[in-house]
């Protein structure tokens, strides 16, 4: 593919039914699911095709169910993911396990690719457990304060590099965290220091209520690369397989393979070990609202997100399953079925944690600075006076 994410696999298909069908960007299926002409699709196994239907079928069921559970007062405020599975499974397919994940707040895919589910569900109960436990997986706590988890990512990216350990690190973020000075500053050092990162953008067309066009007056997020010396590619968000393609070649060449590009810091251009950051823009969109707090219909016609559906990722790549003899209609039951006790088991399982709010003292200082430390102890000394019902909700 070039630069901009075209070449094979990028094809215009049906613009009646297609709203991405005279954007240039990289696409292995149709919006109907097919291949598109072109398009090399990905050397997978069957499992691992069938493996990439699973998560998504996964996620969308743990998105439904959270939304519902929200809605019952049993978690707190969601952000939802539908429409979006496709870009945050099928990427994190094409990672190693031992990469690192540092992401925003919607890409919950990455999570079930990872299969955390149940440690993760916890988080949005409001446990400090649920960011703790998925650290084992190498996946670092989600990030509410846009952009601020971008430094970061490149910090552990430089320091895989620097300790010569070979692992990337790929960041999530949405469109609208490209207008903080974080995402500048963290692709100026990535670009300058050759950090292994990929800066995974989705751009699914708001950001609450601040469409694309009022973000930034570039033509793409991919774009923006060029002004930190290094590739931005373009994607179809909503094609898992695209995804997976476009993520594993930009792996690589995080990695130190492939086409590096050459290096801002003047390294030869074939020089193939040298890691290289690339900026990959999953456009997508997002059916629901941007999280349970919000009324979409606020700010956008739910006519808009009509067309979008022809895209859906999980259509998609059902119609891909079947029409190459990959699955059947048994085949699909099963992992529905397997989707929906895999979710219920999760939930079961988080709504068994033991709420402990001092916890919430653990995690950011491994010692506790003085002031800290007599607020922890003004809480404890508090629950034991009072009682732990004393502080609880009533429900
Ligand atoms: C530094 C900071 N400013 C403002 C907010 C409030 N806020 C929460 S989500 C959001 C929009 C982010 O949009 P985008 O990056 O496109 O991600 P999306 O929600 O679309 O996935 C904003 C402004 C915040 N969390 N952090
Ligand atoms: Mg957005």
């Amino acid at each position: 593919m070039d630069e901009n994410g075209a070449g094979a696999g990028t094809s215009a298909s049906d613009s009646a039914t297609d709203p991405l069908a005279d954007e240039d960007l990289y696409r292995v299926l149709g919006a109907d699911g097919g291949p598109l002409p072109d398009a090399t699709v990905p050397d997978l196994s069957d499992e691992g095709f069938r493996a990439i239907y699973r998560d998504l079928v996964t996620t969308r069921r743990f998105d439904e169910r959270a939304v519902s559970l929200q809605r019952q007062g049993r978690i707190g405020t969601y952000a939802p993911c539908a429409g979006q599975e496709g870009s945050a499974v099928g990427s994190t397919h094409a990672l190693a396990d031992r990469d690192l994940i540092s992401y925003q707040y919607r890409e919950h895919g990455a999570v079930v690719v990872r299969d955390l589910l149940a440690e993760y569900l916890p988080y949005w109960m409001g446990h400090e457990s649920g960011t703790e436990a998925i650290a084992d997986g190498n996946v670092f706590p989600l990030n509410i304060g846009i952009a601020a988890h971008l430094p970061h990512a490149v910090g552990a990216a430089w320091a895989f590099d620097y300790r010569d350990e070979d692992r990337v690190v790929a960041a999530h973020f949405g469109d609208g965290a490209t207008s903080e000075g974080d995402f500048h500053e963290a692709m100026n050092f990535a670009g300058v220091f050759d950090t292994p990162t990929l800066f995974c953008c989705h751009n699914n067309g708001w950001a609450i209520s601040v469409p694309e066009s009022r973000q930034t007056a570039s033509d793409t997020f991919a774009q923006k690369a060029t002004a930190y010396g290094f590739d931005g590619v373009r994607v179809d968000g909503m094609d898992p397989l695209a995804s997976y393609a476009v993520t594993k070649e930009a792996a690589e060449r995080a990695r130190g393979g492939g086409d590096g590009g050459g290096s801002a810091d003047g390294a030869d251009a074939s020089d193939e070990a040298d890691p290289r950051p690339v900026l990959i823009e999953f456009v997508e969109y997002r059916f629901g609202a941007h999280t349970t707090a919000d009324d979409p219909t606020a700010y956008r016609d739910p006519d808009d997100v009509d067309p979008w559906r022809a895209l859906d990722p999980l259509d998609r790549m059902e119609a891909f399953l079947r029409e190459t003899g990959r699955i059947d209609d048994e085949g699909v039951a099963a992992i529905r079925d397997e989707a929906d006790d895999l979710v219920a088991d999760a939930i079961g399982f988080a709504e068994s944690v033991e709420a402990d709010p001092s916890d919430m003292f653990d995690h950011a200082y491994a010692e506790l600075p003085p002031e800290v430390r007599r607020q922890r102890d003004e809480l404890l000394a508090a629950v034991e006076e009072h009682g732990e019902e004393a502080f609880r909700r009533e429900e």
